[in-house]
């Protein structure tokens, strides 16, 4: 699944993150089966605005309508995200479901119709994956359930150009609407380009210094991590500033080249390995010092991963059996749950292995 090349063209408000590129209508808490309109209503007013048909629109407000219904039958603390999605001129909808519930053991067979672990579980899950262009599941036992659905109103866009696999998600703080972080993507021949901005502070200033991070990401000229950053320092002086860093992920080579400023954690990580990339401290914007960049080996089977310092960066990946196996934002959005603090913003990028 791609990241965003852009705003939206129908001024849709964005919440996850800046500058319309991780252009979330939002997170939708789901406490009790009544609580599942609001996530359904923004589900098919999403579809709406993107042009799906009448039968689409139907079948994208049934999987939104399951995946709330089971948050609240069975989950705790369950949330669904709708993101709007756009590459190649079409639109589309992510919905993720993610809930701390009891998790289900074999998600596969859950997903087949008339299984069920707990009650209608089954029947509401398989309709979901049945009816999604593509969908993708992590369960855990104890630690809970994230579910990834994607509608597109008919054939999925081509894969990104080098097809990497790069993805994240963002939480503002609880009682903000919008996040001071921001994520942006940049496919490339080789790989990607990621970035991750956490702007000073929260709200709405934190958020304008990481839209500006953004843009100026996307109006960078091809370069290294380290030219990358400095353009984004260049660019970032009206604003309050932002820690920055920029990964340069090339699977061809298995490298990633990393430069940052501020505090944002980045990781390349594997079962039984875990490489942290070194940031220096500063403020992009304001604080330069120096920017310095690092080179280090990306084995296969190993995810770059990269976040605010609203996740703990005490999560280990040997306590998620097979995760890295799972879509960039299913893995980003399982470690948000379990890693996200509640009283900053959190973003979290993911480059998954495949
Ligand atoms: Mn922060």
């Amino acid at each position: 699944m791609g990241p965003l090349t852009g705003p939206p063209a129908d001024g849709t408000p964005t919440r996850g993150g800046s500058a319309g590129v991780f252009e979330d209508a939002g997170w939708f808490r789901v406490e009790e089966v009544t609580s599942a309109g609001s996530a359904r209503r923004a589900a098919a007013e999403a579809g709406r605005r993107l042009g799906f048909s009448e039968t689409r629109l139907g079948e994208l407000s049934i999987a939104a309508t399951e995946l709330a219904t089971n948050l609240a039958r069975h989950a705790v603390d369950g949330r669904l995200l709708v993101r709007y999605l756009r590459r190649d001129g079409a639109g589309g909808v992510l919905l993720v479901a993610v809930d701390s519930g009891p998790g289900m053991v074999d998600l596969d067979a859950s997903g087949r119709d008339g299984h069920s672990t707990s009650g209608t579980l089954g029947i509401g899950l398989g309709a979901v994956r049945r009816l999604a262009t593509r969908s993708d599941g992590y369960s855990l036992p104890g630690r809970g359930t994230v579910i990834a659905a994607e509608f597109w109103p008919a054939a999925p866009p081509a894969k990104a150009p080098g097809g990497a696999d790069v993805d994240g998600v963002i939480r503002p703080i609880t009682g903000e609407k919008v996040a001071g972080d921001a994520l942006a993507v940049r496919h490339t021949a080789a790989g990607a380009l990621l970035l991750v901005s956490d702007g000073l502070g929260h709200g709405p200033l934190a958020a304008t210094a990481s839209a500006a991070a953004v843009e100026a990401f996307h109006g960078a000229p091809d370069g290294s991590p380290a030219a990358v950053v400095e353009h984004l320092h260049r660019r970032m002086s009206h604003t309050r500033g932002a820690a920055v860093a920029v990964a340069a992920v090339d699977r061809a080579a298995g490298t990633v080249r990393y430069a940052g400023l501020g505090n944002i954690a980045g990781v390349v990580v594997r079962p039984g390995e875990r490489r942290p990339m070194v940031s220096l401290p500063g403020i992009a914007g304001h604080q330069r010092r120096t920017v310095r960049e690092f080179e280090y080996p990306l084995p296969p089977g190993a995810a770059v991963v990269m976040h605010t310092d609203g996740l703990a960066d005490r999560w280990r990946v040997e306590d998620y059996p097979g995760l890295l196996g799972h879509r960039a934002v299913v893995v980003a959005a399982t470690l948000l749950r379990d890693a996200g603090v509640r009283r900053d913003d959190a973003g979290i990028l993911v480059a998954a292995p495949s």
